[in-house]
C-alpha cells in the first residue's frame, strides 16, 4: 500500500500565499529602522549585538544597491518541541536558492556535527506536512565552552554564510549566545532566528504569536468539542482536560474561547490549589442541582506552576519547610514534582498529571460536603498530537514566508536577529517582513540556580483583550451549555474556514 495518504498528497501540492515583496526576492532589501532599547544589563554579555538596529524588508528603489550575495549556504536546525510547519521553513530556504544542510537531532546536530545536505528532491515530500522529521529535533542548549567551540568548529567547516535556529524563547537565545559569540571569533556565518512553539509564550512587540500555535489550537480544540458533544449525549462524565502549553496558559485561553467549556483554568490567575479544588466543586454541586452530571474543564499544563503553593515546592520539593505539605500530594504527583528540569532549566509540566491531582482532590472535597450526585471523571491530556499536526494554511503560509525572510536575512549578511512577520489578522499579502535583534527580547532570570540572559516568556495578560473577553463569557458557559463545536482543521473550500485564525489572535 501507498505510504501517502491523499490529503498529504493535495497538501504537498498547495502553494503558500505569501506578501507582494517576497515575490521578487532579487528586489528585496532590508533598510534599518528604529527598535526597541534592549535592557542595559545585556550590553556586557552581548557586546557586539547589543547596538544593532531593526530591520525591515522593503523593495529596493530604481538604482538601490544590489543583493550583498548571489549565492549562499546555510545551515539550519529544529530546535525544541515540534510545531505544525516547520518543514515549509526548509523548503523556502531552498526555494529562495540557498544551498542548505540540515542538522540532525536539534542543536546537538551542530556540536556533534550531525548533518544531511537538503535539496529540492529531498524537501519536496515534507512540504505543508506537520512534524520536524526532515531534521528531528532536540533541546540540548550550547552554552558551555566547549560546546561553542565545536558549534564554530562545525560552520567553519561548512563554510556557512549562515545558520537558521527555528525555535522558542531557550532556542533563540541560543542563536543570540552563538550569534555573539561567533562575531567574537571573527567568523562570518550569520545567525537567524525564527519564531516556533505552540505555547505562544514566545512574543514581543514584534513577534505577534510563533508558527504551530494556531494549528496546535485548532487540533485542540476539536477534539474538545467532539469530547463536550459526547458529554452532552451521554451525560454521565466529567472530563479533565490537560493541555499542552508549558508556562502559559495561551493555549488554554484559546481553546476555550473555541469551544465554550463549563471552567477552564487559566494559570496566570495565580489562584491556589485550595481554592481551584473548591471552584471546581462548585462547579459539580451547581450542576447537580439542575440536573446535571456532566461537564468540561480545561486545565492548561502549566497551572501547577502558578499556585502560590506549589512555586515553592517546585522550586525545592526536598527543603524542609516544604515537606508538610508534600506529604499530603499522592505519591505519584510526588515523584513527578522531583523530576529533573530538562537542559534550560524549564519544570516538565508535561509530565505532571495536574489533572489527575485536581480529579482525587475533588472527589475529596465533594465527600467532604457529602455530594449526593455522581463524580464519574474522565482525564484526557493533549499535547502531542496538536504539535506535529498537518498546518494549517496561516501556519504554512507563515512558515513558508518566515524562511523566505530569514534566507534574506543570510544573504544580506544580518546577524542575531529573529524574524518578524507583522499585520497577521490581515491576508498574507498584507503581511510586513522585519529582522528584530534577539537581545530586544531578552532580559536577565534565575535558571538553574544561576542568572541567564533568557527571552522572558510572554504570559496569559490577565488585562488583555482575549482574557477579558473570556471572562465576559465564562460564568454563562459553567451551567448552561454553550459548546461550540469547531471541528477538524480545513484545507480546501471556503476562505472562512481555510484561512479562519486561532480566536486569541482575532479578539
Ligand atoms: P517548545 O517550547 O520547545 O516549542 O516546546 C513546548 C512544549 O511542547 C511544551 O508545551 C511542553 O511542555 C514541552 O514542549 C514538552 O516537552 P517534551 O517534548 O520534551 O516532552
Amino acid at each position: 500500500m501507498n505510504n501517502t495518504s491523499p490529503l498529504q498528497k493535495k497538501r504537498l501540492e498547495y502553494k503558500p500565499s505569501i506578501p507582494e515583496i517576497l515575490k521578487d526576492l532579487k528586489n528585496a532589501h532590508f533598510k534599518t529602522i528604529k527598535g526597541t532599547q534592549p535592557h542595559e544589563s545585556l550590553k556586557k554579555l552581548f557586546p557586539k549585538t547589543f547596538d544593532q538596529p531593526t530591520h525591515q524588508l522593503v523593495q529596493r528603489g530604481a538604482g538601490g544597491l544590489p543583493p550583498t550575495r548571489s549565492a549562499f549556504k546555510t545551515g539550519v536546525v529544529f530546535s525544541g518541541g515540534q510545531a505544525a510547519g516547520g518543514h515549509n521553513v526548509i523548503a523556502a530556504l531552498c526555494d529562495a536558492g540557498a544551498k542548505v544542510i540540515g542538522f540532525l537531532g536539534g542543536p546537538s546536530g551542530i556540536v556533534d556535527n550531525q548533518w544531511i545536505e537538503i535539496d529540492m528532491e529531498k524537501v519536496a515530500p515534507y512540504r505543508n506536512q506537520g512534524g520536524f522529521d526532515l531534521l528531528g529535533s532536540g533541546r540540548t542548549k550550547i552554552e558551555t565552552a566547549e560546546q561553542l567551540a565545536a558549534s564554530l568548529k562545525t560552520v567553519l567547516e561548512h563554510k556557512l554564510d549562515g545558520l537558521v535556529i527555528i525555535g522558542g524563547d531557550d532556542s533563540n537565545t541560543n542563536a543570540a549566545v552563538l550569534a555573539e559569540y561567533f562575531l567574537t571569533k571573527g567568523c562570518e556565518t550569520r545567525v537567524i532566528g525564527v519564531p516556533k512553539t505552540i505555547d505562544g509564550d514566545l512574543q514581543s512587540a514584534d513577534i505577534e504569536i510563533s508558527f504551530g500555535f494556531d494549528s496546535a489550537c485548532k487540533t485542540y480544540a476539536e477534539i474538545i468539542g467532539n469530547i463536550a458533544r459526547d458529554a452532552l449525549s451521554a451525560k454521565k462524565y466529567y472530563h479533565f482536560i490537560k493541555l499542552m502549553g508549558r508556562s502559559a496558559s495561551h493555549i488554554a485561553l484559546d481553546c476555550a474561547l473555541a469551544t465554550h467549556p463549563n471552567l477552564t483554568l487559566i494559570g496566570e490567575e495565580g489562584k491556589g490549589l485550595h481554592k481551584i479544588v473548591n471552584e471546581i466543586a462548585d462547579l459539580i454541586c451547581h450542576r447537580y442541582e439542575v440536573g446535571k452530571e456532566y461537564g468540561v474543564i480545561l486545565v492548561p499544563e502549566g497551572l501547577i506552576e502558578f499556585m502560590p503553593e506549589m512555586k515553592a515546592l517546585i522550586k525545592d520539593p526536598t527543603a524542609a519547610e516544604n515537606q508538610a505539605f508534600f506529604k499530603t500530594l499522592p505519591e505519584k504527583i510526588q515523584n513527578q514534582l522531583t523530576m529533573d528540569k530538562d537542559p534550560h532549566g524549564n519544570v516538565q509540566v508535561s509530565k505532571i498529571e495536574t489533572e489527575q491531582l485536581l480529579m482525587d482532590l475533588v472527589k475529596k472535597e465533594l465527600k467532604k460536603r457529602d455530594f449526593k450526585g455522581k463524580l464519574n471523571a474522565q482525564e484526557h491530556f493533549l499535547g502531542y498530537e496538536g504539535r506535529a499536526c498537518m498546518p494549517s494554511n496561516f501556519d504554512a503560509n507563515y512558515c513558508y514566508a518566515l524562511g523566505l525572510l530569514a534566507a534574506l536575512a543570510v544573504r544580506e549578511g544580518l546577524t542575531g536577529v529573529i524574524c518578524s512577520v507583522q499585520n497577521l489578522k490581515k491576508p498574507p499579502r498584507e503581511w510586513q517582513l522585519k529582522a528584530v535583534p534577539i537581545v530586544q527580547l531578552m532580559h536577565l532570570e534565575i535558571r538553574l540556580g544561576k542568572e541567564k540572559p533568557v527571552i522572558k516568556k510572554v504570559l496569559v495578560d490577565i488585562k488583555g483583550e482575549s482574557f477579558v473577553y473570556f471572562s465576559h463569557f465564562r460564568k454563562s458557559w459553567e451551567i448552561e451549555d454553550h459548546y461550540r463545536y469547531p471541528g477538524p482543521i480545513q484545507f480546501f473550500g471556503d476562505p472562512e474556514l481555510t484561512d479562519s485564525l486561532s480566536l486569541s489572535l482575532m479578539v
